[in-house]
């Protein structure tokens, strides 16, 4: 069995996260820990993703786009992931879209900020039927040509990152729905054996890459999944070089497939690993809590179907946050798919994600803790308040920082001084309700205006 590549346990931390629970009457509860000003008894922050994951010793990983990993987006997908794949910028289009002139800038990018965060990395995909440059894709081939053109792509490619990436995609989506072969260049112009190819170039190139073929539809057993299972049988039967399935999971609110679990252990069972290699859960747009709370049921039933089998490696989401996703693009009037917000709150799937990788379940005692919540809301407006309790900690100033993901604007603020700049929203104490002491709490209050939806934010005790 080849080990999966787990990057070096590193302890890094956003600070606080807690559990986003949705409804506008209803409280989002955000622990504030070891970062609070005077709390007698300091706790460690809750960890992040990728600590729990590599307790277990599995993948937690992110898909991402280059040129979006600094500031806030950066620093998440740095501290919470222990794997990146490149969303685009590894595929074929990217790399080469004029022949024989590169562009290896985004992967070389994404390639170096894994390393700089002790993170491993999914290459992601060589041999596909879309994304491919247009002299590739409108070219006419025989195939000999078509042949030299995989291979030396492959190692290219594979050659190029060499010891730097873990994991390749090798051949990425290779049937139809029914289970049989889609036809696509590559299968048109050299028939199946264009699989057995491509994983024995990728071998070749980087013989410690663990290879996959990857995709869509077969997370559950069906004809898809059960077509791919009857290829990497053969293949491995063959001695063609492969390590491992992934399954995309590309899935839909409620309908995570009960059999996942068995599907995974199938693949297991022929000595494969199995990796989630592009899991995000999609739903019909605006969300609203109860959707959020099926959500996160959902994210963690795949969790804990990769995580009871133990040749399934982790998961990675197919973007973190909700805007840096490819739902709302392909399906119109869908999205919320990922564990984050478009403001980067995490949302309940991010706490199912963590509990699932063992994370508490609860915060932990001797601490601060913020509540929000909206006490009334009429067609334009509302009321909200913040309730801060302290238990086993206590404070004697304290700021509540919150960023409205809905566009909502504070109007008014009593029992704190409040300063709006854009989203994000900052209440300190006044000057007579600072302390709060073990066992008490402080409350104060705010009239804001909202359209559309009014969605509840994480607030961070600071
Ligand atoms: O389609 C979802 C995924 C299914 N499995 C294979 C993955 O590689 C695929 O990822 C998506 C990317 O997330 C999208 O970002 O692949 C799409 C293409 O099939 C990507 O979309 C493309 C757009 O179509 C282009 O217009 C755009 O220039 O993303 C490009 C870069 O933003």
């Amino acid at each position: 069995m080849r080990l999966p590549h787990i990057g070096t346990p590193r302890r890094r931390s956003l600070g606080s996260l807690g559990s986003l629970r949705g409804g506008w009457a209803l409280a989002a509860l955000v622990a504030c820990l070891a970062a609070l000003v005077g709390a007698p008894s300091a706790h460690a922050a809750d960890p992040p993703l990728r600590d729990l994951a590599d307790a277990k010793g599995k993948v937690i990983g992110t898909a991402v786009t280059g040129s979006k990993l600094t500031g806030t987006y950066g620093e998440i997908a740095g501290a919470q992931f222990n794997w990146l794949t490149p969303g685009n910028a590894m595929k074929w289009g990217s790399v080469e879209p004029t022949r024989g002139s590169f562009d290896w800038a985004e992967a070389d990018q994404i390639v170096d900020f894994a390393e700089a965060h002790g993170q491993e990395v999914r290459g992601h995909t060589l041999v596909w039927h879309s994304q491919n440059p247009n002299w590739l894709a409108n070219g006419t081939w025989t195939p000999a040509q078509l042949s030299q053109l995989m291979n030396d792509h492959i190692a290219l490619e594979v050659g190029r990152y060499k010891g730097r990436v873990a994991a390749w995609d090798v051949v990425n989506e290779p049937f139809n729905e029914d289970g049989s072969y889609r036809q696509t260049l590559w299968y048109n112009g050299l028939g199946v054996d264009y699989i057995a190819q491509a994983l024995t170039a990728a071998r070749a190139a980087d013989p410690a890459a663990e290879l996959y073929i990857n995709d869509y539809n077969v997370e559950g057993v069906n004809a898809k999944s059960t077509a791919l299972y009857n290829l990497v049988r053969d293949l491995k039967a063959r001695g063609v070089p492969i390590d491992g399935v992934g399954l995309q999971a590309h899935l839909i609110l409620g309908q995570v497939p009960s059999t996942m679990q068995q599907n995974i252990q199938r693949f297991a069972d022929l000595g494969l690993d199995v990796a989630i290699t592009e899991l995000d859960i999609r739903m019909q747009l605006p969300a609203d809590s109860a959707k959020l709370t099926q959500q996160a049921a959902d994210y963690k039933a795949v969790m804990n179907a990769c995580l009871a089998v133990s040749r399934c490696t982790g998961a990675t989401v197919w973007g973190f946050t909700d805007s840096d996703s490819w739902i709302p693009d392909t399906f119109p009037g869908q999205g919320a798919a990922t564990p984050y917000d478009e403001n980067y709150q995490p949302k309940p799937a991010y706490r199912a994600i963590h509990e699932a990788l063992g994370g508490t379940t609860t915060p932990p005692t001797g601490a601060c803790t913020a509540a929000y919540s909206v006490t009334s809301q009429w067609d334009t407006g509302f009321t909200g308040q913040v309730r801060i309790a302290c238990s086993g900690a206590a404070l004697s100033s304290w700021k509540a920082d919150w960023t409205f993901g809905a566009g909502q604007r504070i109007t008014q603020a009593w029992n704190a001084t409040c300063t709006q700049s854009g989203a994000t929203v900052r209440c300190s104490n006044a000057s007579y309700n600072g302390t709060v002491p073990d066992g008490g709490s402080v409350t104060f209050g705010f009239n804001g205006s909202w359209s559309g939806s009014n969605p509840v934010p994480m607030v961070t005790l600071g």
